[in-house]
């Protein structure tokens, strides 16, 4: 059995499958690593199962999906899908946040949706970037992670 210790949380970003918008995924990447995260940045336009693999390859202790072009909404529920199918990722927390719509839907029920689909919280778009930290801190604090493999 290896062990691997992190004395920081790993944390995964990447966007939907659909989605070509880059600079919501260095803006997050800064601002994960300027508050004490490392980062593996996946970029634009991740099929669902590349996404799937990666997080079983890295065994991130969060996963950060970023969405701007307005397909967030449908993209999330079938990726959080496949995520949630993968008995490995069962437990990873998972959030979403960006413009998950194009505006004209209620974004309260698409963050319900998100929600009861699977992924742990929505982020709006205009979300306090202070108490997003705040929520993934509380839910990857560093930690031992061992390596049954
Ligand atoms: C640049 C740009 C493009 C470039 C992207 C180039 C690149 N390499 O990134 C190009 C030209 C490729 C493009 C294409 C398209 N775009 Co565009 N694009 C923009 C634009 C002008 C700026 C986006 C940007 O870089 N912002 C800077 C980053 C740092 O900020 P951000 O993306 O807004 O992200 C912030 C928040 O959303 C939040 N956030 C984002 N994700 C997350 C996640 C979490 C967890 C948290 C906490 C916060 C968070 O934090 C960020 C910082 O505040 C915006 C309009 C605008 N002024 O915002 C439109 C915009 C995003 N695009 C839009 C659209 C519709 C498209 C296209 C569909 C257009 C088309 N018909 O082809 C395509 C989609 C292509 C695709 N397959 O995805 C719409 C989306 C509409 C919606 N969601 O309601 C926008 C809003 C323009 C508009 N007003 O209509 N686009």
């Amino acid at each position: 059995m290896s062990e691997v210790s992190r004395r920081r949380p790993l944390v995964l970003v990447s966007s939907v499958s659909s989605d070509s918008h880059t600079w919501n995924l260095v803006f997050l990447q800064l601002l994960l690593e300027e508050t004490g995260h490392e980062v593996v940045n996946l970029g634009a336009c991740v099929p669902d199962e590349l996404l799937v693999s990666e997080c079983a390859a890295h065994r991130p202790d969060a996963v950060v999906i970023s969405t701007v072009n307005g397909h967030g909404h449908v993209d999330g529920q079938r990726l959080i899908d496949r995520v949630r199918a993968d008995e490995r990722l069962s437990d990873l927390p998972v959030v979403i946040g960006g413009k998950l719509g194009v505006g004209d839907e209620d974004d309260t029920a698409l963050a319900a949706g998100l929600v009861q689909r699977g992924f742990n919280a929505v982020f709006a778009d205009n979300a306090d970037p202070a108490s997003f930290v705040r929520y993934l801190e509380s839910v990857a604090p560093p930690r031992l992670v061992r390596d049954a493999g």
